[in-house]
């Protein structure tokens, strides 16, 4: 393996997405990345066998422990965050379960955001929980609550910016250092999987674990489940060692990791078409009399607004809104679009749009999601890359004609 380029900011950005790292292939120097698809590796002796399982010498022995085409993957990966290394996992959930499996024990304390991807919630709650974590649900993107939530057991404080689904914004800088400034010791995790480290950066804010569903824009072409966490060499060889090789097993298989590595390479191209047409979308959805309140950081009425204008390079590609009449006729849009496809996931090439109540967010009751500011009748679209005229057309017809049926008293 070399590495051509060390460090982020030596290389412009759509550089090092495509050449930043690249896995020499010794034998025929194969430009693309090459598949490791094996589970297990020849070791030359003994001794050396030990050592290679002891971590006393380097070298690949088993593909849950590590494998070629995977650690490729970690090295772009850690070079678009700005982290020292990077672990990736068989799904987001992977990783998120193997960073708390690895450093929350019975007894800990974890803060948490209390608007979260619904999976992430149910682990928390119904995982976490259950095993003697005390978990605990704020609202992060107001710092002086966590000042309020701190306790000398607190392992962790994890959240997601923009969070899923209301994209509401919390402030990164600020989270940690409180954080920090509390105990050095606190681990600040937080799941970038909607902004992408093209937007935006935690390590870089002081947090000190990324979090990764590369199932979303960073592989970006729905045919991949993968997660990953970034960090520091000895926070990611903790998570390697315990959460992904012990406890969860969640590893990702090398051709989806060679899949990812071919999305990366469009990765800074695809960020900016998406923003670009969901600045357009949210526009559209602003100023149509069907819809009640439009959530995108990207317009000056959204609470988040100024910090990420000041956290994040653009303003992302996932935009939620409420339409006139509550959840039924939210039901009512989602069914009479014609060209946006009904599905969960996001940051695909396809625009898609859910109902996050019923679907992705299923795991929250009523009552938790009024708790965690999403509305009942909220929808989530992830705005593709298809050309905006043919997305902008499909969700004008739609509310339109929530309008006339409105009006009729259909
Ligand atoms: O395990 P996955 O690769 O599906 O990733 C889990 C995950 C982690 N963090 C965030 C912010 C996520 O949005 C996800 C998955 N979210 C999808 C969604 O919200 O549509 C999952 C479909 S139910």
């Amino acid at each position: 393996m070399t590495s051509q380029y060390n460090h982020v900011e030596t290389i412009h950005y759509s550089t090092a997405a495509i050449r930043g790292t690249r896995l020499t292939d010794q034998t025929y120097d194969s430009v693309a990345t090459p598949i490791y698809q094996t589970s297990t590796f020849a070791v030359p002796n003994c001794e050396s066998g030990a050592m290679r399982f002891s971590g006393e010498q380097p070298g690949y022995y088993y593909s849950r422990m590590g494998n070629p085409t995977l650690t490729a993957l970690e090295e772009r990966l850690a070079l678009l965050e700005g982290g020292e290394a990077a672990v990736v996992t068989g799904s987001g959930m992977g990783a998120i379960a193997a960073t708390v499996w690895t450093f929350c024990k019975p007894g800990s304390h974890l803060i948490a955001d209390c608007t979260l991807y619904g999976g992430t919630y149910e682990l928390l709650t119904e995982g976490a929980k259950e095993f003697g974590v005390d978990v605990e649900f704020i609202d992060l993107s107001v710092p002086n609550n966590l000042n309020h939530a701190l306790r000398e057991n607190t392992a962790m404080v994890y959240m997601e910016t923009p969070a899923n689904p209301t994209l509401k914004i919390t402030d990164l800088w600020e989270i940690a250092r409180r954080a920090h400034e509390y105990c050095p010791e606190i681990l600040v995790a937080v799941d970038n999987t909607i902004a992408t480290p093209y937007l935006q950066r935690p390590l870089f804010l002081g947090c000190d674990i990324v979090l990764h569903s590369l199932t979303k824009y960073l592989n970006g072409h729905g045919d991949v489940i993968a997660g990953a966490a970034i960090g520091s060499s000895s926070l990611m060889e903790q998570i390697r060692r315990r959460g992904l090789k012990t406890m969860t097993g969640a590893v990702l298989g090398p051709f989806e990791a060679y899949l990812v590595m071919r999305g990366l390479q469009t990765f800074p191209l695809r960020m900016e078409q998406h923003c670009s047409t969901a600045e357009l979308v949210s526009h559209l959805l602003a100023s149509h009399p069907a819809v009640e309140k439009v959530y995108y950081p990207g317009l000056p009425e959204h609470s988040g607004h100024e910090l990420a204008q000041k956290q994040m390079r653009r303003f992302g590609g996932m935009v939620s809104f409420e339409v006139k009449g509550g959840r039924s006729a939210g039901a009512k849009l989602l069914n009479s679009l014609k060209f946006c496809l009904l599905a969960v996931s996001l940051g695909d090439a396809e625009t898609l749009i859910e109902h996050p109540a019923s679907m992705s967010h299923s795991p929250y009751s009523d009552q938790e999601l009024e708790e965690a500011g999403i509305p009942a009748g909220l929808v989530r679209l992830s705005v593709g890359l298809e050309d905006p005229q043919d997305i902008l057309e499909d969700l004008q017809q739609g509310l339109d004609k929530l309008l006339e049926d409105g009006q009729s008293g259909r």
